[in-house]
């Protein structure tokens, strides 16, 4: 029996001093192996008189046991060293200030859009998407934009090659189309956002064939004028970053919105010098509406019992008035002087909490 004793001393011993897996398997073969110390002595027993052999075997058993567990308690340790030097080598300072060399930067699109979003989504709107490439139904007819309506000339539409109309594909003139399907697929309330990509035939000094959009959809019981009115107020207010900014509403058309309005700021012009918030000047921003009742009932909602309101913003005609951008049509040259200089850093990222700002 102290034959075992100092095998296993000595096994116990090779494995605390194994510094690698490598020589921790080799313990383990020289130890459990086929030909292995522990594997040698089971072979003995055969020899051994019944007594002898029932005590050797309990005892080889044990030591057996006992080593594996060791080899297996240093496998699990190693692993530990091995993460904990990983993790300590791979240490980050999560408080040192981001790099200043670092390139690239934010489209002021993008950062527009986002803060829009930063904006309505406090309001508690919710972002909405949808195809950009469209049914002609879902882009015109749904909206109360019959086939003969001149807004279908107004929107200098680029449809896709097709048969009849209403199966006819359109890229989307407007984000319209998203809220329409929104409306078809959820029971109201609604309180959504669409943002993107709108496409019409136009290519001058104040009109890209590309452009983006925010529109802007509340459907609910008692939804009316008034809720219009203090949303956007409240949206001009905080885009541009003043709190008494004057806001007007000149009634207007569209097919889609009953009654329909635009919307100016207050600004001045004097001396050459272009300023939004103060003076006697009015610049228009944006449309909205209250949703016409036809749309509603297009889109299998009862108008007796449901009203809305939506609006809609050109995205890059107010980047250009908050970031004094002159030509539109810079937005899509991808010019890197032009992004170094109206681009924003990848970390400013608008948010309502810390600020909208710059
Ligand atoms: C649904 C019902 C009504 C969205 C609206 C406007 C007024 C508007 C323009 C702003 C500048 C387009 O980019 S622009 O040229 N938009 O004036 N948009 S109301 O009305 C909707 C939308 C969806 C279902």
């Amino acid at each position: 029996m102290s034959d075992i004793e100092n095998l296993k001393s000595e096994l116990l011993a090779q494995v605390e001093a194994a510094d690698s897996l490598q020589t921790l398997e080799d313990v383990r073969v020289s130890a459990l192996g086929k030909k292995g110390a522990i594997t040698a002595q089971m072979k003995n027993l055969s020899g051994l008189e019944p007594d002898q052999r029932k005590a050797m075997g309990q005892a080889l058993n044990a030591l057996k046991g006992d080593v594996a567990a060791a080899i297996e308690a240093k496998k699990e340790a190693m692993a530990d060293a091995e993460l904990n030097a990983k993790l300590l080598s791979e240490k980050v300072d999560v408080t040192l200030p981001a790099r200043p060399e670092t390139e690239g930067f934010i489209h002021p699109i993008s950062h527009t859009i986002e803060e829009v979003v930063a904006i309505l989504g406090e309001m508690g709107f919710e972002v909405a998407e949808g195809p950009e490439i469209e049914d002609d139904w879902f882009n015109f007819t749904a909206l109360n934009i019959p086939d003969d309506h001149p807004a279908r000339q107004e929107h200098d539409t680029f449809y896709l090659p097709g048969e009849g109309t209403n199966g006819r594909k359109v890229l989307r003139t407007h984000t319209s189309p998203v809220q329409i399907r929104t409306m078809m697929n959820t029971k109201p309330p609604l309180r959504i956002i669409a943002p993107g990509r709108t496409y019409r035939c136009d290519y001058d000094a104040t009109h890209t064939p590309m452009f983006h959009q925010v529109e802007g959809l509340v459907v609910d019981k008692s939804t009316h004028m008034g809720h219009l009115k203090g949303c956007l107020i409240d949206f001009c207010r905080a885009y541009f970053g003043v709190d008494d900014l004057p806001v007007r509403f000149r009634p207007s058309y569209f097919p889609f919105t009953e009654p329909s309005a635009e919307v100016d700021i207050g600004c001045t012009r004097e001396g050459g010098e272009f300023k939004i918030g103060h003076g006697d000047d009015w610049l228009e921003i944006l449309g909205c509406g209250m949703v016409n009742p036809k749309v509603l009932e297009n889109c299998g909602i009862d108008s007796s019992e449901y009203q809305g309101f939506a609006f809609g913003m050109g995205v890059e005609r107010i980047a250009m008035l908050k970031y004094g951008i002159p030509d539109l049509r810079t937005f899509f040259e991808s010019d890197l002087r032009w992004l170094r200089h109206y681009g924003f850093q990848a970390l400013d990222v608008p948010n309502m909490v810390g600020g909208l700002n710059p």
